[in-house]
């Protein structure tokens, strides 16, 4: 028998490792989400950023990998799908270093990037063989808007039409909306379209969605893609609007409309956008998703108001049902249940002292299990934390009225002035009017501490319990 010499041997012992290492290279797609303003960025940011310099000033403790040592490193590699904008890791970045800091840019739409992650496997009968592995993370950032079109897939245009008509008529919407309701009623529904009225029509029930979510902080907003249309923009699948004058029409008059007239010029889009724009996000996105992080901004609604507040409780509920899995025939139809790790967020916690965190918790936690009974989620773990993904302040105790209170610490960022409060108590449970009585929220928006450096890890409060749940067993 030939003996093999030492140099075939490690040869041949570097061809095992490198057959092992590609059969254990793991994937998870995760999915980041939160209404518009919730964080995204930042936190999508702060993530990439504390996987990249892991060593440099990190804070990762609760990240197993990391505490246990068998963290190697991490780098950025070309994302999967090459018709998906990139996620602009390097401009936030940019942003958030400069001098003054600045916060990073709004974003509109899907982006994506691909992270790979060297780490020692632990118990792995594939240590002996392997010196390390592999994980390629995946990281779609995606606005939480459009899944509150789910509910839309199970209603007709007239049932949409009625359920908007509804809340265009209250408060705090109504006033807005008067203009828009009287056109509508001097519209007569059964005319030959003309496209032009068509888009006039739209562009006005587009600028009273903006108006409410950015002006009245309002979250429950429909059609999504109206306010962020991504690359659908002025394409005439987004030119419908609901008509609210259904009572005064005749149902068999309607039924029968075709398309050429604007009832049913306007029955027709809306099909087409559930179709192509609804239906199609949750078929080519969605479903592919293993994991998914839902960020939510508690804190600027209980600033708002009650009525602000409510809707976010309502914005919740709908986002909920795209994770209820196996209720309904329609959304088992729409998309199997691949997701099995769900984490709700409350960001921006670095605007509350930390003796506030837990009522944060207990807030979201109610925001989310506000429907559970009628939920199933047998098959998805979910977890629910506060967190800051780039840390703006600081936390002190200052001496007031013969005691000593917790405050925060940070420059606002309207003015750039040091600024030093006690914002306000959070609510433990969903506020009651004396809670809006009080007015007992005071938010500032602060600016980034100017401290960092683009190559060391940003302050965060909580990230490494995120990467924990979210990644923590793909890195045994
Ligand atoms: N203090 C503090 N503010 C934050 C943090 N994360 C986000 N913010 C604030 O929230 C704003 C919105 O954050 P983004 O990360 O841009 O939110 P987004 O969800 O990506 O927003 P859109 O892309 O516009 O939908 C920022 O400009 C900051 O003012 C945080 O961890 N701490
Ligand atoms: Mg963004």
């Amino acid at each position: 028998m030939a003996l093999i010499n030492k140099k075939q041997l490690e040869k041949l012992k570097q061809k095992a490792g490198d057959l092992l290492n590609r059969s254990i290279d793991q994937h998870v797609t995760l999915a980041v989400t939160g209404l518009s303003r919730s964080g995204k960025t930042a936190f999508i940011t702060s993530m990439v950023n504390q996987l990249l310099n892991e060593g440099s000033n990190s804070q990762l403790s609760f990240f197993n990998v990391v505490h246990q040592g068998r963290y190697i490193a991490a780098k950025r590699v070309p994302q999967k799908h090459l018709h998906i904008p990139r996620f602009e890791y390097d401009g936030a970045m940019n942003a958030l270093c400069q001098s003054p800091a600045k916060w990073p840019e709004p974003t509109n739409g899907i982006s994506e990037l691909r992270i790979a992650i060297r780490y020692q496997p632990k118990e792995s009968l594939l240590k002996y063989a392997t010196e390390a592995a592999t994980l390629y993370i995946d990281i779609t950032d995606y606005p939480g808007e459009w899944l509150l079109d789910l509910p839309m897939l199970s209603q007709t245009y007239e049932e949409w039409s009625q359920q908007m008509a509804a809340l265009l008529k209250q408060s705090p919407r109504a006033e807005k909306a008067q203009s828009f309701i009287e056109k509508l009623k001097t519209f007569d529904p059964f005319a030959p379209v003309d496209e032009n009225v068509l888009a006039q029509l739209s562009q006005e029930y587009t600028q009273l969605l903006l108006h409410y979510r950015h002006n009245l902080g309002l979250s429950v907003i429909q059609p999504g893609r109206f306010i962020l249309p991504g690359e659908l923009e002025d394409a005439p699948i987004l030119q419908f609007f609901p008509f609210v004058d259904f009572d005064n029409i005749d149902g068999n008059d309607y039924q029968n409309a075709n398309d050429d007239c604007y009832i049913g010029m306007l029955r027709a889009r809306y099909i087409e956008y559930k179709e192509r724009v609804i239906r199609r996000f949750y078929k080519e996105h969605f479903v592919n998703f293993d994991r998914q992080i839902v960020l939510a901004d508690c804190l600027t609604p209980l600033n708002n108001g009650s009525e602000s507040f409510d809707d976010l409780q309502n914005a919740m509920a709908m986002i909920m049902k795209s994770f209820q899995y196996g209720q309904s025939s329609l959304l088992s139809r729409l998309f199997s249940p691949k997701i099995d790790r769900l984490l709700f967020a409350a960001t921006k916690a670095d605007h509350v002292t930390p003796e506030q965190h837990h009522n944060l918790v207990s807030l979201l936690n109610k925001l989310v299990y506000q429907t559970k009974q009628v939920l199933n989620f047998d098959t998805i773990k979910m977890k629910t934390l506060a967190l800051a993904s780039v840390k703006a302040t600081k936390v002190g105790k200052s001496h007031y009225q013969g005691k000593d209170i917790p405050v925060i610490q940070g420059r606002q960022l309207s003015n750039d002035k040091k600024i030093t409060l006690f914002p306000g108590t959070v609510p433990a449970a969903i506020p009651n009017a004396e809670y809006w009585q009080q007015q007992a929220f005071n938010y500032i928006t602060f600016a980034p501490a100017e401290s960092a450096n683009i190559d060391e890890c940003l302050s965060h409060l909580r990230m490494d319990q995120v990467l924990q749940f979210l990644l923590g067993d793909k890195l045994k």
